[in-house]
């Protein structure tokens, strides 16, 4: 039996060793981590996957910690994944959050896990994917996604989730941030967290009208909740809206529409996989400097070395 094959049996019983060894597989890009994720792909579809964003310092750790409490209450399994766009690979970056996530890695029916990933924008949901995948195939029934840093990877990762949180603070501005890297537009729940704080309320309303902006008739309105993550306030309100719109998702058979978008963007990867290592053979090969330069005056569409480097390809194989 293939090594993978081994794992991924494991992962389906949901043994944290097993889950372990493929993530680290997956993270560092391998192969064998590729084919895991294929393997399990069938198995998966079960879990709500939750993505946590917002500016730093907001709460968000502080609320995935929280949010686990309320959901291992209920009975429900929790895996947590923080991903770091930033960090290059080694996953240490986090480690403050994982020290503060302790309560909840004490208990059997969660897994915490921090998650990096070499390489380009493209590369990092890749692996983020594929992780979401093993999480889910383990039988977590809500899967936590929190981003560390901001912009275009924090987008991209939300896209991969069912149910995305946006997070925001009173005072610092953060509503004009959450504007600002266009996470109001992907938000289906908000929390204001800190609602100990002075300003709750204005932060509340600033969310509200600009949600009213956005949209005339949404067919899910987001619903803006309150909480303390430091003392587990709101919690249980949290954890009911983010089943209503697992309800919601589910009801309308959104879901299966979900599930199609994603395995259509699974070919669309696999495409830009083999694009990438036909680039990369290509760039160490003598032809690449002339085409480089015909391209450079005009002599050649890039397009045709493009097709030319396919060409190769399929005479290769
Ligand atoms: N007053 C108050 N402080 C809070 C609350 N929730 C979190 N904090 C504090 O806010 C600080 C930042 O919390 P984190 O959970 O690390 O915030 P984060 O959004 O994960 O931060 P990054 O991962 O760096 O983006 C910590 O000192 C927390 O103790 C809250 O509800 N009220
Ligand atoms: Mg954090």
């Amino acid at each position: 039996m293939k090594d993978w094959d081994d794992i991924a049996q494991g992962i389906l019983k949901g043994q944290k060793r097993a889950i372990a060894r493929g993530l680290t597989w997956i993270e560092q890009g391998r192969n064998d981590g590729k084919q895991l994720a294929q393997k399990l792909f069938p198995h998966a579809g079960n879990a709500q996957v939750i993505g946590i964003t917002g500016a730093p310092g907001v709460g968000k750790s502080t609320l995935v910690n929280a949010l686990t409490l309320q959901l291992r209450s209920q009975g429900l399994r929790v895996g947590i994944l923080a991903v770091d766009p930033s960090s290059p690979f080694s996953g240490g970056a986090i480690l403050g959050d994982r020290i503060r996530m302790q309560d909840s890695v004490m208990d059997a029916g969660v897994y915490m896990r921090s998650f990096a990933s070499r390489g380009h924008l493209g590369g990092l949901s890749r692996a983020t994917f594929g992780a979401l995948t093993v999480l889910d195939a383990a039988g977590f029934d809500k899967i936590l996604v929190e981003t560390v840093g901001a912009g275009q990877s924090e987008v991209e990762i939300m896209q991969l989730a069912h149910t995305t949180m946006v997070v925001l603070a009173p005072g610092m501005g953060d509503d004009i941030q959450a504007i600002k890297a266009g996470i109001l537009e992907i938000g289906q729940v908000f929390v204001v967290n800190k609602a100990d704080r002075d300003g709750v309320d204005h932060t509340v309303r600033s969310i509200r009208s600009m949600l009213a902006l956005a949209s005339e008739h949404p067919a899910w309105m987001p619903p803006i909740l309150k909480t303390v993550a430091e003392d587990g306030r709101g919690m249980k309100e949290l954890a009911d809206a983010l089943e209503n719109h697992w309800q919601h998702l589910t009801d309308k058979g959104l879901l299966e529409r979900f599930r199609w978008g994603q395995t259509e963007h699974l070919i669309e990867q696999a495409m830009a996989d083999i694009g990438d290592r036909l680039v990369g053979r290509a760039r160490s090969g003598q032809e690449w400097s002339h085409w480089v330069a015909e391209v450079g005056t005009g002599t050649r569409e890039a397009e045709h070395v493009a097709e030319e480097l396919w060409r190769q390809e399929w005479r290769e194989d």
